[in-house]
């Protein structure tokens, strides 16, 4: 098995820090996304999509997207349980990954996108417009969920799950993106260190 990876790219991390918090070592492919080496023909191969995380098994199937990855990560290694252990829980971690995903990661990673110079060539065309309107979404986002924290520890209730492993890496993402976190968001910024001082933050 292994994985394909970029340590300069948000959603591979994801999968390395969940990879982390299982205690399970993949090995890894570096792909340079700075040389559009996901572009190429070998790399379209693995995901015509041209975006990584993937993972290759041992058979050459390929599984792509972040959140499958983690998925079959934990059935082959059910503990500790980052997806939820009841119908209920497994319900409420979706829904609040899903949340953090699109309400956090999504409108963070748009600002980078469309402003940083690094990201010209491979965001083609550059909409600056279209950074500067997400934003303020990212910072109204980061209000609700500054709400949501006020009441529970982790983002889905009580206990660390693969939603955190989300947040994590949006709310890290927001400082290349140039979204300085509000201070006064006392509940998220509580959150965002409690998530950093994990061992897994260091994947
Ligand atoms: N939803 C996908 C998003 C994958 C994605 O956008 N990956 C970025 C790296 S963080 C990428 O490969 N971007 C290359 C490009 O946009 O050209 C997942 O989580 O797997």
């Amino acid at each position: 098995m292994k994985l394909y990876n970029s340590n300069f790219a948000p959603n591979p991390r994801r999968v390395r820090v969940f990879l982390a918090e299982k205690g399970v070592t993949v090995a890894t492919v570096d792909v340079d996304l700075a040389k559009l080496q996901h572009k190429t023909p070998p790399f379209s191969a693995v995901n015509p999509f041209q975006v990584i995380p993937a993972l290759e098994l041992d058979d050459g199937t390929v599984i792509g997207e972040s959140i499958a990855i983690c998925r079959y990560i934990e059935e082959l290694h059910p503990q500790p349980n980052l997806f939820g252990a009841t119908p209920l829980e497994r319900a409420e971690v979706e829904m609040w990954q899903r949340r953090v995903e699109w309400h956090l990661l999504l409108p963070i990673a748009q600002v980078f996108r469309h402003s940083h110079p690094h990201m010209a060539q491979m965001e083609d065309p550059q909409v600056p417009d279209w950074a500067a309107a997400n934003r303020p979404r990212a910072l109204r986002n980061m209000m609700i969920f500054d709400d949501v924290l006020k009441q529970r520890p982790f983002v889905a209730g009580e206990r660390f799950t693969v939603a955190d492993i989300t947040g994590l890496v949006a709310l890290d993402f927001a400082r290349p993106a140039r979204i300085p976190i509000p201070p006064e968001l006392i509940h998220l910024t509580r959150w965002h260190e409690a998530l950093r001082a994990r061992p897994s933050a260091a994947a």
